[in-house]
């Protein structure tokens, strides 16, 4: 895409978002890309280094709690450290311009909020946060060992990061709320994802059918780009600045008649 036709598309993405009321930023891990935190499935990402089934499943953990916890240790040093791009921060601005503006995330670093987004709905969980894998009790003990998965003090379970692994069932509240939102919404913003996961990336086809336009960003085309009324081809942290000014400066335009 060149830069004139990155102009248009941005033009053409302001002027719907001008006119909607309710709006839902569905976000992946490219999202978060900008602030250091690496995605899955583009080159270097997380898979090309890692089996997902030999560390982001159930049985894998069972199969070996201390690996899977060591791993995810490590990469909750990496989301620690890191900060909120320019991007997390336009969409907590974006926030203010609408009757309703949900995040509805498929990333567990908490960089939404951080950045000041009110309504974040977290489908895969938090890597923040622990639980026990047998109890479901939370576990908020500090410090965390490094190395080896706790060991649940209520009832001698291992304790685990309370994301969502492959062949679970997402936080069923949580998913009935992003649906609610997605049904309803005048246009979604799909931002940084790869579609590949479900019942995540069925919400975009969702919001489509219900009638919602919907606008990709993203510096690749995706499994979601065929239904996207407009791609912005380009990253979270450069396009959504500017499509966040040019929304405003239409604003101003409509309120001056
Ligand atoms: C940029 C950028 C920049 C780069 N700016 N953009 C239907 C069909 C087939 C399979 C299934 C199905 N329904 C369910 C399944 C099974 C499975 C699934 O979807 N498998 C597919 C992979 C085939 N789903 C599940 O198991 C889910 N549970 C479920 O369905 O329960 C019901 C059930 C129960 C029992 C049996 C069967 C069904 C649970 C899914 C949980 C996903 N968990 C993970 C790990 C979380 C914890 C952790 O972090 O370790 O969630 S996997 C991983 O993928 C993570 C992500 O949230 C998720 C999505 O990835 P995302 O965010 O899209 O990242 P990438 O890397 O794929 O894409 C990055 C994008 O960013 C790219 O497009 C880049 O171009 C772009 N980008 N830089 C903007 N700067
Ligand atoms: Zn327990």
């Amino acid at each position: 895409m060149s830069a004139a036709e990155l102009d248009e598309a941005l033009d053409r993405a302001a002027e719907l978002l001008c006119r909607a009321r309710r709006v839902v930023a569905f976000t992946g891990a490219g999202m978060s890309a900008e602030s250091g935190i690496p995605t899955f499935r583009d080159p270097g990402g997380l898979w090309e280094q890692f089996r997902p089934e030999e560390l982001a499943t159930p049985e894998a953990f069972e199969r070996n709690p201390d690996r899977v916890w060591a791993w995810y240790q490590q990469r909750r040093r990496v989301i620690e450290a890191a900060q909120p791009n320019a991007g997390h921060r336009a969409l907590a601005a974006m926030e203010e311009l609408f009757e309703e503006f949900t995040v509805v995330t498929q990333n567990i670093d908490r960089l939404h909020q951080r950045a000041g987004s009110r309504t974040v709905l977290e489908l895969h969980g938090t890597i923040l946060s622990n639980h026990c894998h047998r109890c479901g009790r939370p576990y908020a003990e500090e410090p965390l060992p490094e190395q080896t998965a706790p060991i649940c003090p209520a009832c001698g379970g291992r304790v685990r990061p309370s994301v969502v692994w492959f062949g679970e069932l997402l936080p069923e509240e949580v998913f009935a709320r992003a649906e609610q939102a997605i049904e309803r919404c005048d246009v979604l913003l799909s931002i940084g994802t790869s579609g590949e996961v479900y019942p995540a990336a069925g919400l975009v086809w969702r919001a489509k059918a219900c009638g919602a336009a919907v606008v990709e960003v993203n510096p690749n085309w995706t499994e979601l780009s065929s239904l996207a009324d407009v791609h912005l081809h380009g990253s979270a942290a450069q396009v959504l600045p500017e499509l966040l000014k040019r929304v405003e400066r239409c604003r101003r335009a409509v309120e001056r008649g």
